[in-house]
Order: structure tokens, then sequence, then C-alpha cells
């Protein structure tokens, strides 16, 4: 859904009186981050292809016609005893409680495994405020029809309307989701202004920027060790924020593959992250970034604390 079409319809068209709060579900990598993108018009969420991507509930508002949609982001609920990954599976939990109604999105070019089903589980006591979308329907792997079945029994009397066949990425039937989230939205008053279309703090926002960059160009295990610490950041004038960064990995060794051949990894990361920083900041980003090494980081309770919220 382009912008034009969605958050800037209010400057042609009132936003409605509809509000709800709305929690994105489902297991790692079905695509949550890409709806919320797609959907807002806008690059809310970090996405790539590893799981455990989104590491924080991020919210993205929409205002169309019909009203006012805010979206939580919420990390993929995943079977792990990994004390990372029960934090991300926490997040998910607690703002499922909170929410007016649940977008459960579903990886139809994957097979229904048990983590599915505990999710499935998991939602059957929120069913009447549910909404599921079977993603990535335009792939020549995907196999809808099973994900249609798997629904059908493990939420017979889900309504028709509330079960939609959805590519995030391609843009297909996202509107449909849109509406039938609004058959579930109440007549109260809207969250945010309309011209907000996330609440994210400017530094995570950064830090995050940074993140997607690194764990797009790392492979195997590298994205999950790594995360993005600002230690500072300075209005120098009102055109130019200046930010020192560090990417942090876990071990020594993951250190020179962060920075590249040359230093030509940690350049690229740099200079892509100011572009997309130049895309949404009314002023200028200028980034000094460097690597450093938080030795086994995913087992620390300060750290996860600090970069998980
Ligand atoms: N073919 C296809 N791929 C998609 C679609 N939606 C998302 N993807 C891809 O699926 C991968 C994961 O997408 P994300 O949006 O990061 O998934 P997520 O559910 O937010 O993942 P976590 O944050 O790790 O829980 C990326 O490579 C996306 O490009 C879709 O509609 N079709
Ligand atoms: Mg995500």
């Amino acid at each position: 859904m382009n912008n034009d079409e969605k958050n800037s319809s209010a400057e042609t068209q009132p936003t409605g009186s509809k509000t709800a709060l709305v929690s994105i579900v489902g297991r790692p990598s079905a695509g949550k981050s890409t709806f919320l993108n797609t959907a807002s018009g806008e690059k809310v969420s970090i996405v790539s292809p590893v799981p455990q991507t989104t590491r924080n509930a991020i919210r993205g508002i929409i205002n169309t016609s019909l009203g006012q949609l805010v979206f939580i982001d919420t990390p993929g609920l995943h079977l792990s005893e990994k004390k990372l990954n029960l934090r991300l599976s926490g997040i998910a939990q607690e703002n499922i409680k909170e929410s007016d109604a649940i977008l459960y999105i579903i990886d139809s070019t994957r097979p229904h495994s048990d983590e599915e089903k505990m999710i499935a589980s998991l939602l059957l006591p929120y069913k009447d405020r549910l909404v599921i979308a079977v993603n990535k329907i335009e792939d020549s792997k995907a196999k809808p029809e099973l994900s249609f079945q798997f629904i059908q029994e493990q939420f017979p009397d889900i309504p028709s309307e509330r079960v939609i066949g959805i590519s995030a990425k391609e843009d297909k039937n996202i509107d449909a989701v849109l509406k039938s989230l609004f058959s579930l939205a109440k007549d109260e008053p809207h969250l945010y202004p309309e011209e907000f279309y996330t609440d994210q703090e400017v530094e995570f926002r950064i830090s995050e920027i940074i993140r997607g960059q690194a764990i797009n160009r790392l492979e195997q295990e590298l994205p999950h060790a790594v995360y993005v610490g600002i230690s500072d950041m300075e209005m120098k004038t009102p055109k130019l924020l200046k930010v020192l960064a560090f990417i942090y990995v876990e071990r020594e060794s993951q250190k020179g593959i962060v920075i590249g051949k040359n230093a030509s990894m940690i350049k690229t990361i740099r200079i892509e992250s100011i572009k997309e920083c130049r895309k949404i900041f009314p002023y200028k980003v200028d980034i000094d970034l460097r690597v450093k090494v938080d030795k086994n980081w995913r087992q620390k309770d300060k750290v996860l604390d600090k970069i998980i919220k």
C-alpha cells in the first residue's frame, strides 16, 4: 500500500472515527514486519530473511477513512528455551493481551509444524478478536490450501471474512486485512496524532537502521550475534545530527567479518545507513560506526534488559 493511499490520505479524506490497537503475531519470518511496512507505506520495522529479526514491540500507525489502526509488530513466537528467544516470545505474548485485535500471520510456504500449533493454541482464547492472514501466496512454493485447512482445524468457527490470503511483499489483499481489522475496532479517540506513522525514538530508529543494514549483509549465525548501541548523539546544527554507534558482536573472530576486507563491509553498512536515515529524517545524520566485542552478550541479562523492550 503506498503512502498516498494510506497515511497521507488524511489530507484528502478525513480519518474515520474507529480505533484499534492490533498486535501482529506469528512464527519468525512469517512476514509480520513486511506486512507492517507495506500496509503503512513506510519502512517502520526492519526485515531480513533471517528468523528472529524483530526484537522489540514496534508500533506503526495507519490512518484511513475508516479510522486509525495502531499496529504492534512483535518478535516471532518461537519454540526455544534460549534466554534471548524466551524474551522475544514473552514480548509477543504480553502485547496480545493488551490489544483490541490480533493479526496472526501464517507463512504458506512452510509446513505447519508444532510451533505453528503452539501459536494457534495460544491464540485460541482470543479467537473473537483474531484476523488471520495467510502470507506469501504469490510464492511458487506456497500451499495456501494447506494453511486454510490448518486454520479450519484450529479455529473451526472463525468467520470467513477474518481469514485472508495475502502477499505482504507484493501488496496483495492488504486492504482486505485492514477492513477486517476495522470490523473489530471501536469508536474511541485515536491513540496518535495523524502525522505519526511510528512512535519510535530517533536513537532506537537509527540503531535499527544500522542493524538492518548489517544483518542483511552478514551470513549464517552472525545476524543473531549482533546488536547495535548508540553511545553518543548530538545535534551539531539544525541540519546535522552526529551519531557515534557501535555494532557489538559476541566473539573476537566475528569482529573481522563485520569490518570486512579493507574495512569494506563496515564502510558499506555505514554509508547505506546514512542514506536510509536521509530518507526518514529532516536533517542529515552523520554516523561514526565502530565494532566492539561484548562477550556472550546473549547470555547477559543486563544487555538483554537494555536492547529488548
Ligand atoms: N515471497 C514472499 N516473501 C515474503 C513475503 N512477506 C515477507 N517475505 C519475506 O520473508 C522474510 C521474513 O520477513 P519479515 O517481515 O522480516 O518476517 P517477520 O515475521 O517480521 O520475522 P521476525 O521479525 O524474525 O519474526 C523476508 O525475506 C521477507 O522478504 C511475501 O508476501 N512473499
Ligand atoms: Mg519482524
